[in-house]
């Protein structure tokens, strides 16, 4: 059994996904960000980043924060999404690390700017969005000819789809990058990721293009 401790955003979706897909027991702590729930002492005690996702897994009492080393945790603890040697293994690993230094901050910061304020700094609007279409374009070149970014759907794809669902609040056209648009599609279409994005709460519909 995990308990997993998240909140309505693209981090807090990847665990709840791959949990979804990987078929684990989970107890779900909602995390309010929004009333600063993750500054409660007792949060801290798992997750030192006062950030969600984090994770306790109660058959070894272990606590994780952080994203990305949750879904390789989950990946090795569970041996799937994850291939366990060899090139295939670095390639998602690759590819997950390219989400989080990549997609995950730059887009975070699209958000903040132009979906949350738009107009007060229009200098970091034009930066983030040229990154976002930067990285979008860079998505879409590896997708082409291939289902998933990496060999197989992987924690990669699972790290990096939640925050294209954001792509309305990115002002991004998925016309404009038809492999992204075909790739974003199939994976919103698969029941674990429709029930892993409604955690802990349901939202909205999945955004589709
Ligand atoms: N690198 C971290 C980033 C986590 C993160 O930024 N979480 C956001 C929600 S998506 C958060 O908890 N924000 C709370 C805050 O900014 O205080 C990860 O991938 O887990």
């Amino acid at each position: 059994m995990i308990d997993l401790y998240t909140w309505t955003t693209p981090n807090g979706r990847k665990v709840s996904i791959a949990l979804e897909e990987l078929g684990l027991p989970y107890t779900v702590h909602a995390i309010d960000i929004s009333k600063d729930e993750q500054f409660a002492p007792a949060f801290l005690k798992i997750a030192p980043n006062n950030r969600i996702p984090a994770i306790v897994d109660r058959e070894n009492n272990m606590a994780l924060m952080e994203s990305g080393a949750i879904l390789i945790y989950l990946a090795d603890k569970t041996g799937k999404l994850l291939p366990k040697s060899g090139e295939g293994r670095y390639r998602v690993i690759e590819w997950l690390m390219w989400q989080m230094g990549g997609p995950g901050p730059m887009l975070g910061q699209v958000h903040h700017f132009v979906k949350y304020n738009p107009g007060k700094a229009p200098y970091a609007e034009e930066r983030y969005l040229k990154e976002a279409h930067r990285l979008y374009k860079i998505l879409d070149t590896r997708l082409a000819g291939r289902d998933f970014v990496a060999d197989e759907y992987s924690i990669a794809d699972i790290a990096i789809w939640p925050w294209i669902s954001r792509f309305e609040w990115q002002t991004m056209d998925l016309n404009a990058f038809p492999n992204v648009k075909r790739w974003y599609v199939a994976i919103a279409n698969r029941p674990a990721v429709q029930r892993g994005y409604d955690v802990p709460k349901k939202m909205q519909d999945i955004p589709m293009p």
